[in-house]
């Protein structure tokens, strides 16, 4: 009988000792994973813009393009109007998670920016395609707030 206890404990200790050295190696495992891809993003020009800048200013929009944590913005285009033209490219490491692309078009002001609109951009076209341009209206809830032209290409690596 004490023999059966005995070897009871040492089955208990060996599975604590191998908790213990198994527990620091855990935040390893939950590392980011390595990128899939890179998706290549041209914001190239807005239209038909909404009117943000007071009663006399004109819109001075820039554009905001994110991906999960990676954010990228285009330059201010000042006294553009309704109309802007960009033609900025930014590069995104895409993850196999990442299903959209956040585009948000701000109006410049000295005290706070104001929102014009924005978009949640699909990434199962240029998954499909490789390459995608088009516009895509972006909006302040349910209200129609302009379009923004993007091309998206997907560089397999
Ligand atoms: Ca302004």
């Amino acid at each position: 009988m004490m023999r059966i206890k005995y070897s009871r404990v040492v089955i208990a200790l060996t599975a604590l000792a191998c908790c213990a050295v198994a527990a620091p190696a855990a935040p390893a495992a939950q590392a980011r994973p390595a990128a899939l891809s890179s998706l290549r993003v041209t914001v190239v020009e807005a239209r038909n813009l909404h009117h943000e800048d007071g009663l006399l200013g004109k819109n001075d929009p820039y554009a905001v393009v994110s991906v999960g944590a990676q954010r990228h913005a285009t330059e201010v285009r000042t006294n553009a109007g309704s109309r802007a033209t960009w033609n900025e490219t930014f590069d995104f490491e895409l993850q196999e998670s990442d299903r959209s692309m956040t585009l948000v078009v701000y109006e410049k002001d000295l005290l706070k920016d104001d929102l014009i609109g924005r978009a949640i951009i699909s990434l199962e076209a240029v998954r499909r395609e490789g390459t995608t341009s088009s516009w895509y209206p972006i909006g302040e809830g349910a209200k129609a707030r302009g379009e923004v032209l993007v091309d998206m290409s997907l560089q397999s690596g």
